[in-house]
């Protein structure tokens, strides 16, 4: 066979063998076999030392012509090979979109949140600012400063998780109150709502938790009076339980507060004609009031000859209990989901 001959056959098959390539790693291969130094020419190179001077120039130019015409069919190759991969990625990838879509579930705030976040509008509405304070108090913020000083028999209603002799959990949001009156460097006037977790030393059952929400609201001026706090509180009452709402106020008593009252809301379930929510007595109590002890307002530097204020406070469970109908005050913190759910906004 002569030496063109074989280079025509061995094109001619690299050829076919090239066509049949399906990968890279595959194509590299071929690459090494027919163009290689161990390749398919390194037989026909050693035919080169049996040709005279005259052969050699004709047979290393078609020599030439076949490495260059199989690292063409190489290069048309790969060109196939990428496609096909790029092909066979996008079918993988390719999306179905007759396919049901991943659901998004949008949180929404706890029922709890929502209620005060309602209260603080009511009271932003009647030019109140709301303020917030720690959770760990000091026992002079707590109680001293609320005319409950140290072995006071009201201390009792009131008894709480300690973390030190004078540092505590606090009881209610008061000392906020305290610390904006402290503040006021020129002892002028307030009107502030404080929401936020208070804590007491309690035995949990439906209608009591060591852990609660409350929003005090505090008013000192040189002349607000009872019947500011009554107007205010029957506007509060008016704008959660419905337009329809009275309020009556019975005599109590805070340590903070002189004289002190309990605040009723006419039943919103019936009328006030007497149902189970109240009990037959048309009235429901929820939260508490007075004009603030001269105590208070002298122990945070305020002269109380010429200032006088109003102060009132709400557990915020309660409030949310008798709006929403729900029974058990533990419902709001254990977190089952489909409690939590039922109060979609
Ligand atoms: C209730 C009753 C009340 C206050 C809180 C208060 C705060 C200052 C001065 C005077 Cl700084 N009073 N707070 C007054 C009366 C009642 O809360 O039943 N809370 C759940």
């Amino acid at each position: 066979m002569s030496v063109k001959q074989r280079l025509l056959e061995l094109q001619e098959h690299a050829k076919e063998q090239i066509k049949l390539v399906k990968s890279i790693h595959e194509l590299n291969d071929a690459k090494a076999k027919y163009l290689g130094k161990k390749g398919a020419f390194a037989d026909i190179m050693s035919m080169m030392k049996d040709l005279t001077n005259e052969e050699r120039p004709a047979f290393g130019k078609l020599t030439n012509e076949a490495k260059v015409a199989i690292q063409g069919y190489l290069d048309e190759q790969k060109i196939i090979i990428d496609e096909f991969i790029i092909n066979e990625q996008l079918e993988k990838e390719s999306i179905d979109v007759s396919m049901p879509g991943k659901k998004f579930e949008v949180g929404k705030k706890h029922i709890l949140t929502q209620v005060i976040n309602e209260i603080e509008d009511l009271f932003i509405g009647m030019g109140y600012e709301v303020m917030e304070g720690p959770e760990v108090e000091i026992d002079e913020y707590n109680f001293e400063k609320l005319n409950l000083p140290k072995n006071h028999p009201a201390r009792d209603m009131q008894d709480t998780f300690y973390i030190t002799d004078e540092t505590l959990l606090r009881t209610h949001t008061s000392p906020v109150q305290v610390r904006t009156m402290l503040a006021n460097e020129n002892k002028g006037p307030i009107k502030i709502i404080c929401p936020g977790k208070v804590f007491r030393r309690d035995d949990d059952d439906a209608t009591h938790s060591h852990q609660f929400m409350q929003i005090e609201g505090l008013v000192v001026d040189e002349t607000t009076s009872m019947a500011d706090l009554k107007g205010t509180l029957l506007a509060a009452a008016k704008k959660l339980f419905g337009e329809k709402r009275e309020i009556r106020l019975r005599p109590s008593y805070f340590p903070f507060t002189e004289p002190s009252v309990e605040v009723d809301v006419s039943c919103h379930n019936c009328n006030g004609k007497g149902c189970n929510i109240c009990k037959g007595t048309g009235w429901i109590e929820v939260l508490g009031a007075g004009i603030v002890n001269d105590n208070v307002l002298e122990a945070s530097g305020y002269d109380s000859k010429k200032y006088q204020g109003f102060a009132f406070g709400m557990g915020v469970e309660r409030i949310a209990m008798l709006k929403y109908g729900i029974n058990d005050i533990r419902s709001f913190y254990t977190n089952d989901i489909r409690f939590i759910k039922q109060f979609k906004k």
